[in-house]
């Protein structure tokens, strides 16, 4: 029998599985496997996005297990992101049902602003000039969210959230929300531990999900040069002194810390071992460690948005 999974209650009283499946780079050809492999080991929530351009194969893998009886459609939690392009308050309604077209599903779970900066509306998901640089959109986010509202009442999306919002945008947000987010999803690990955006989201009832928890070695950019999170000696350290993984070491960091988290793997070993980790705990003093690790280290910086007035990591904020 697979284990329980912990859940996180939302400021709405919904609950979230505190682990779920990335699917990011997960390719077309190979996602459907890995999502059907990790429902049939035990998760429950899984991570998508318009933009990862494999919604229909995660889709086939969900109604399979679903007509396979291994799960039923209130057992899974599915979330999914509105992309860059589609900010513009009567483009949301329809980049969600295309959504929920490609998952084969009749709601989402949780769906969020991916960024918060637009991008120029109707193209490409990447809309570049004629130099290669990314054409942006002004609208503001705070519309977006106005036009995301009522997909609520509607009974299409169950919550709503948001994603790489920095805390003056969550704040600006907040001051016009009729529904608050009910969660950030932001980049999070060692590297870069996000102590003071999860101790501001939570002071304002907002959960914090773990993107890149194991350093994203499979980025598009990642430099040889660069250090690889799951190659760090200290925590090959600790993870040998408790006889575990780095990456169960890395995943169980954000769940003792209350933080949601998503590992991707599209390799059933991995996917297996990554989940096996609800029987132990890291202690307070491997805590403290491990957030000693914090330097500032984003893999994910958005080099292709710099410029935008609503970039994210632009400033010193946080
Ligand atoms: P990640 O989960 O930190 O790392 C994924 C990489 O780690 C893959 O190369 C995977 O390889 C490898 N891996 C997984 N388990 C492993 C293990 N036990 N041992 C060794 N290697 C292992 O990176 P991520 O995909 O960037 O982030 C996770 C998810 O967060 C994404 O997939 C996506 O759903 C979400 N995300 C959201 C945003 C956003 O803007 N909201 C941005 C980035 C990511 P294999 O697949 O080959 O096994
Ligand atoms: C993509 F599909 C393409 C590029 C890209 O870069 C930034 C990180 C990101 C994203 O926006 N959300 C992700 O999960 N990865 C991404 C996705």
């Amino acid at each position: 029998m697979a284990p329980k999974i912990p859940v996180i209650t939302f400021n709405n009283g919904k609950t979230i599985p505190i682990m779920g499946l990335g699917t990011w780079k997960s390719k077309p050809g190979e996602v459907t496997q890995a999502v059907k492999d990790a429902i049939d080991i035990g998760y429950r929530h899984i991570d998508c996005a318009f933009v990862y351009g494999n919604e229909k194969e995660v889709g086939e893998a969900i109604t399979a297990k679903i007509n396979e009886g291994v799960v039923k459609r209130e057992d899974l939690f599915i979330t999914s992101k509105l992309w860059n392009t589609f900010h513009r308050p009567d483009l949301v309604k329809g980049a969600l049902l295309k959504t929920l077209e490609n998952l084969n599903i009749k709601y989402i779970d949780l769906y969020l602003i991916h960024w918060p900066q637009g991008y120029k509306e109707g193209g490409e998901l990447f809309p570049a000039d004629a130099s290669g640089k990314i054409q942006f959109s002004d609208v503001d986010y705070v519309d977006t969210w106005q036009a995301l509202e009522p997909l609520v009442g509607e009974g299409l999306v169950k919550s709503i959230g948001v994603s790489n919002f920095n805390s003056k945008q969550i704040e600006r947000l907040l001051k016009s929300a009729k529904i608050k987010p009910v969660v950030n999803q932001v980049e999070c690990h060692p590297y870069l531990n996000q102590q003071r955006l999860i101790q501001f989201c939570e002071a304002r009832g907002i959960k914090i999900t773990a993107y890149s928890p194991l350093g994203s070695p499979d980025r598009p950019w990642a430099k040889p040069e660069e250090p690889q999170l799951m190659e760090d000696p200290k925590l090959k350290a600790i993870a040998s002194r408790l006889g575990k993984t780095v990456a169960q070491v890395l995943i169980r960091y954000q769940i003792d810390r209350g933080v949601i988290v998503i590992p991707k793997s599209v390799t059933k070993s991995r996917i297996a071992s990554n989940f096996a980790v609800f029987d132990f705990k890291l202690s307070e003093e491997d805590l403290q460690l491990i957030n000693s690790f914090d330097c500032n280290g984003r893999f994910v910086p958005m080099a292709a948005s710099l410029g935008h007035k609503y970039h994210p990591f632009e400033n010193d904020e946080f």
